[in-house]
C-alpha cells in the first residue's frame, strides 16, 4: 500500500485497519457448486478451519473467511456487502440482475437455460411459444428471452421438478437448466432453444476498500498462476549440441527453452514447457531429430 503524503500516525493506522481487514467470500453450502468452489480455495493454498456444517469458517493462514449460503442468496448476499465476493453459477447472476461485477470465469459446472417442448411436436420457432404456458425457475431470463423474440406467452414459476410439468399437464413447455441432456430425454422432451450458456464464476462488490482490495488480488494472482500450468507439461530431454537450434524450434518454453551442458561433451540437457494438447506431435518431431531421455514432469503453479 502506498500512503504517501499521509502523516506517520495516519499511515501506520491504515496499515494496521488493512492487516485486520479479512476478504469475505460466499460459496455454496452444498450442491453442484460447493466442490469446485473449495478446491479453488485448496489451489490458492487456502486451508479452511471449517466445512460447510457451520455458516462462517474462517482460514488458516490467508485473511479470508467463507460464508456457506444456498447458491440463490449469493448475489443478493455479494451486492448487499454481507459477503466481498462470491462463486455462482451464471445463471443466477443473470437471472437475480443484482448490482455485482463478474471478475472472474471458473470455467466448471457449465451447463445452459433452454427451452424445451414435448419430443412428437415439430418445432417450427420461436413463435411457436406465442400464447403457450411456459415452467419454470428462470422467469428473468425467460421474459428477456420472449422479449427478444417479440413473443407473448404466460411464465408459470416453479421451483424445483420444472422437467415433469407438461406431462402432468401443468405446462406446454419448460425452461430450465440442461447439462447432459438426459433428463430431458427421461421426460419425453426435447431441447428447441439455447437462451444463456452458463459457469461457475465469481462475482464481486462494486464497492471494497483497498485492504480487501488487495487481498482479492492475490487470491486472484494465486488462482491464476494455477490456472494457467492446467493443460501443461514440463518437459526435459538431452539432446546432441548439433541439433539443439532444431529441437528448439520445436519446444517455445515460457520465453525459448533452456539449454544447459551436459558433462558428456558435445551433449546439453533442454527444458522446455509444453501444451497437453500438442505433447504426442511434439514429441515424435523431438525423437525424430534426435532427442534422448525425454522426461515429461506435471506443472503445479506457473508465475510470470
Ligand atoms: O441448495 P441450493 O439452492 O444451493 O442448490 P440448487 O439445488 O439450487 O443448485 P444445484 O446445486 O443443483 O446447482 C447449482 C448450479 O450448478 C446451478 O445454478 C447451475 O449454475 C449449475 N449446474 C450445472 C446445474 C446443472 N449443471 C444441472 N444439470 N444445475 C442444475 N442442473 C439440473 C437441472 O436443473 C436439471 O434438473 O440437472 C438437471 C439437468 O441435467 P442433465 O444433465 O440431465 O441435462
Ligand atoms: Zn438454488
Amino acid at each position: 500500500m502506498n500512503f504517501k503524503g499521509l502523516p506517520e500516525t495516519v499511515s501506520l493506522f491504515l496499515c494496521y485497519k488493512i492487516m485486520q481487514e479479512k476478504l469475505r467470500i460466499a460459496i455454496q453450502t452444498k450442491g453442484r457448486l460447493n466442490e469446485g468452489s473449495v478446491r479453488l480455495m485448496e489451489e490458492a493454498g487456502i486451508h479452511l478451519i471449517f466445512g460447510s456444517r457451520n455458516l462462517v469458517s474462517p482460514a488458516k493462514n490467508f485473511p479470508l473467511e467463507v460464508l456457506y449460503l444456498r447458491d440463490d442468496d449469493i448475489p443478493q448476499t455479494v451486492a448487499y456487502g454481507a459477503a466481498d465476493i462470491g462463486v455462482v453459477g451464471e445463471n443466477e447472476v443473470l437471472e437475480k440482475k443484482e448490482p455485482v461485477e463478474i471478475i472472474k470465469r471458473l470455467g466448471f459446472s457449465k451447463c445452459r437455460l433452454s427451452l424445451a417442448i414435448p419430443q412428437q411436436i415439430e418445432y417450427p420457432g420461436p413463435q411457436w411459444f406465442q400464447g403457450k404456458k411456459i415452467a419454470t425457475s428462470y422467469p428473468g431470463i425467460l421474459n428477456d428471452w420472449l422479449a427478444k423474440h417479440q413473443v407473448k406467452a404466460e411464465i408459470h414459476v416453479i421451483n424445483g421438478s420444472v422437467e415433469i410439468s407438461p406431462g402432468i399437464g401443468l405446462a406446454d413447455a419448460i425452461f430450465d437448466i440442461v447439462s447432459s441432456g438426459s433428463t430431458l430425454v427421461t421426460n419425453r422432451l426435447k431441447e428447441v432453444e439455447v437462451a444463456v450458456t452458463s459457469e461457475a464464476v465469481m462475482i464481486r462488490n462494486q464497492n471494497l476498500s483497498a485492504g480487501k482490495q488487495a487481498i482479492l488480488e492475490e487470491l486472484i494472482f494465486r488462482l491464476e498462476s494455477v490456472q494457467r500450468a492446467e493443460g501443461k507439461k514440463y518437459i526435459l530431454l538431452n539432446a546432441p549440441d548439433d541439433k539443439i537450434a532444431e529441437i528448439s524450434s520445436f519446444l517455445p518454453g515460457m520465453k525459448s527453452p533452456t539449454v544447459m551442458p551436459l558433462a558428456e561433451k558435445g551433449w546439453s540437457s533442454v527444458h522446455s514447457v509444453i501444451d497437453e494438447n500438442d505433447f504426442w506431435e511434439v514429441i515424435g518431431k523431438l525423437k525424430k531429430a534426435g532427442a534422448e531421455g525425454i522426461l515429461v514432469i506435471p506443472i503445479e503453479k506457473m508465475i510470470f
